[in-house]
């Protein structure tokens, strides 16, 4: 093993400050004895560029780059003249591009695959839920009365291509949006388009010496943000609900203890469902697990990491063994036999990780290769050559598996896959699937609001602690939690995702988790699945009693250890949407200046929502609460609130009377 000759030189941070995964904590403690440098350990000897933090500087022509002084914002402009807000709002709507286009081309990668699935051109995969199918059609207009489920699919697939190539007009599912929030949209010129439009749009606009005025730049920013969110990533969650399945709870093992030692592990990682899809039926393949046995092993076994293991582990029951800041530690226990990736949110490091513990590292999708790692390209209309080729070469690495084995003994159990259709089915039943015991909770004061607690980890914070310790806050409050993406790994890590978490719950949550029999945080998919809050949002307002909008609603969200730019796209969609989307770390752009306060106020004021800041957990519940409880008070609701905290003595003083 080629070692990080200079580790032993620099000062480390404590791993106990690392992060407060045990089992991630471990392999860093193992990675530092052989010498292997982790993320973390660079995050702590790479110091962030304070101008970049704030993004404060640019370098958008040859003519800088330039550098502002956030202690000075208005001291000083660009040498075109570009102002600070001007400055911050370009990069701002640039790391927006980057996002909606990261989920937008997964969400088109879907499409392609379900036109040729539709077309009987890809054989392998299938449309498998049809009711889910016809739903779609008919929210977006398309009648389904009498006709065939191709006939359905292939209106639906022409429909949804305008998502994507829309030149003018709203995009389809601007359908779904409430009424008064669309009509805010429409106040401010930010229905989306076509993506490749508005990202198109985004990127010239922030060029050199085009748009210089930050109130007009958001609007673009807020379309690109929203052709995301309403867009191409909706498209990504019920596309590949309709080909893979719609999501329903079922209970998964979590971290790094779900890796066996006497089988061949695998382990996917990335975004895309369909490469997982591929490998299931390959690990399922009897040539394949008799070659497994005759190599040594007891059997495969397959597992997922990041959102590739969100998507499939709720649709297979496959464990998950950990989120971002774990992908590198996983290759230390010297347990993985082979690890396949395919887009977004993949270290560059792992090709060094895998290479110092005789890992073979496979990428797969044309848009990502990776230095040092093979290749071996994944194609729909052939998926198992290459998931077939990759368990081979694992079974092969296991048989001549030369790495110290160190498993962390360390499991948990959470229940995951509530998908916005069970939700409704869970709390309405088969024969009333409403949202209505929802909202009459919220209107009762048992609940107390919502909150979407999502996103990834973050070798500048320890790893999971903020997610853990807000969600534990809110949930006290009476606060639901909905989760997305690497947080919900994080709380299923800490025991929250199973139905016996309601124990820790305030006592009006606990009472309607006991009597629906489920968690009081619920886990709902990978990133690209925050789409499906949207539509909880939108069924909330449209079930009534929480007022006309998605603004008005008492709820709120959070990524509380972000790091990609898919989650600012994310944010800025949630904001554009209505809520109140708070986000830890650090958050770039300079405080005091006008493109801040557009941000954190003004857009409040437009009648969307507004971003906020905060690093602590505690202090970032108490923002969110607060601000549940200002909707409170403005739907009328707070009374009823109060109510629900009479202590037993009032009650019987009550019941006496
Ligand atoms: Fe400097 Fe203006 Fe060029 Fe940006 S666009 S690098 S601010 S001169
Ligand atoms: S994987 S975007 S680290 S949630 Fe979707 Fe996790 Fe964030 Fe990537």
């Amino acid at each position: 093993m080629e070692k990080d000759k200079e580790i032993s030189k620099k000062k480390l941070p404590e791993i106990r400050d690392l992060t407060t995964c045990e089992a991630t904590a471990q392999m860093l403690e193992k990675a530092r004895k052989d010498g292997y440098e982790t993320a973390f350990d660079r995050a702590a000897n790479m110091k962030a560029c304070p101008i970049g933090a704030d993004s404060a500087c640019c370098k958008h022509c040859a003519m800088g780059p330039c550098r502002l002084n956030a202690k000075d914002p208005y001291g000083k402009v660009g040498v075109c003249g570009a102002t600070i807000d001007t400055i911050m709002s370009r990069n701002f709507g640039r790391m927006v591009a980057a996002g909606s286009a990261s989920h937008t081309d997964h969400g088109m990668a879907m499409l392609d695959l379900f036109r040729e699935v539709v077309n009987g051109n890809i054989k392998d995969y299938s449309i498998k839920d049809v009711h889910k199918l016809e739903s779609v059609a008919q929210s977006i207009g398309i009648e389904t009365e009498g006709k065939s489920t191709k006939e359905i699919a292939t209106e639906l697939y022409t429909e949804l291509e305008r998502t994507y190539t829309q030149v003018d007009g709203e995009i389809p599912f601007a359908k779904r949006v409430p009424e008064k929030t669309l009509e805010t949209w429409r106040k401010h010129g930010i229905v989306p388009r076509g993506a490749m439009r508005e990202i198109m749009e985004l990127m010239h606009r922030t060029h050199m010496g085009v748009d210089q005025d930050y109130s007009n730049i958001i609007k673009q920013i807020s379309r690109a943000a929203l052709a995301d969110g309403w867009g191409g990533s909706m498209v990504a969650t019920e596309i590949s609900d309709i080909l893979f399945g719609t999501p329903t709870p079922v209970s998964i093992e979590v971290n790094m203890g779900v890796l066996k030692e006497n089988e061949v592990n695998i382990i996917i990682h990335g975004h895309e469902p369909n490469l997982f899809e591929s490998m299931v039926e390959s690990v399922r393949e009897p040539s394949l697990i008799k070659a497994a046995k005759d190599a040594g092993a007891a059997g495969i076994n397959l597992v997922g990491m990041c959102c590739s293991g969100l998507e499939a582990f709720v649709r297979h029951g496959i464990p998950h063994a950990g989120n971002f800041m774990s992908t590198e530690a996983i290759f230390v226990t010297g347990a993985v036999d082979a690890m396949t990736v395919d887009v977004q949110c993949i270290q560059q490091a792992l090709a060094k990780v895998a290479d110092c513990y005789g890992t073979p590292l496979f990428t797969t999708n044309p848009r990502c290769h990776i230095e040092g790692a093979e290749h071996i390209e994944f194609h729909e209309h052939d998926p198992k050559s290459c998931t077939d080729e990759i368990v081979i070469r694992a079974i092969s690495r296991f048989k001549n598996r030369t790495a110290v084995i160190e498993i962390p003994k360390i499991k948990n159990i959470g229940v995951h896959g509530f998908s916005h259709e069970y939700i409704n089915y869970m709390l309405g039943g088969t024969f009333r699937a409403s949202y209505t015991p929802l909202n009459d909770n919220i209107i009762n004061g048992r609940i107390r609001g919502v909150a979407g607690v999502v996103g990834c980890t973050n070798p500048r914070m320890k790893q999971d602690y903020v997610h853990v310790e807000l969600v534990k806050e809110l949930i006290k409050n009476d606060v639901l939690v909905i989760q997305t993406g690497c947080s919900q790994i994080a709380l299923a890590k800490a025991g929250l995702t199973t139905p016996e978490a309601a124990h820790l719950a305030g006592p009006g949550l606990k009472e309607v988790c006991e009597t629906v029999g489920m968690p009081p945080v619920l886990g709902i998919g990978a990133c690209v699945d925050n789409s499906r809050i949207l539509i909880m949002a939108s069924e909330m307002v449209r079930t009534g009693g929480l007022g006309d909008s998605i603004a008005d609603l008492p709820a709120a969200g959070a990524a509380p250890e972000w790091m990609s730019e898919k989650a600012i796209a994310i944010g800025q969609y949630f904001v554009a949407s209505g809520f109140y989307t708070i986000f830890g770390v650090t958050f770039p752009i300079v405080e005091e200046t006008k493109f801040h306060k557009l941000l954190f106020e003004g857009l409040e004021e437009q009648g969307m929502g507004k971003w906020g800041f905060a690093i602590d957990p505690y202090e970032m519940a108490r923002l969110m609460i607060a601000h549940i409880d200002k909707k409170r008070k403005a739907l009328g609701i707070d009374k009823a609130r109060e109510r629900t905290l009479v202590d037993m003595a009032d009650r019987r003083t009550m019941d006496a009377a």
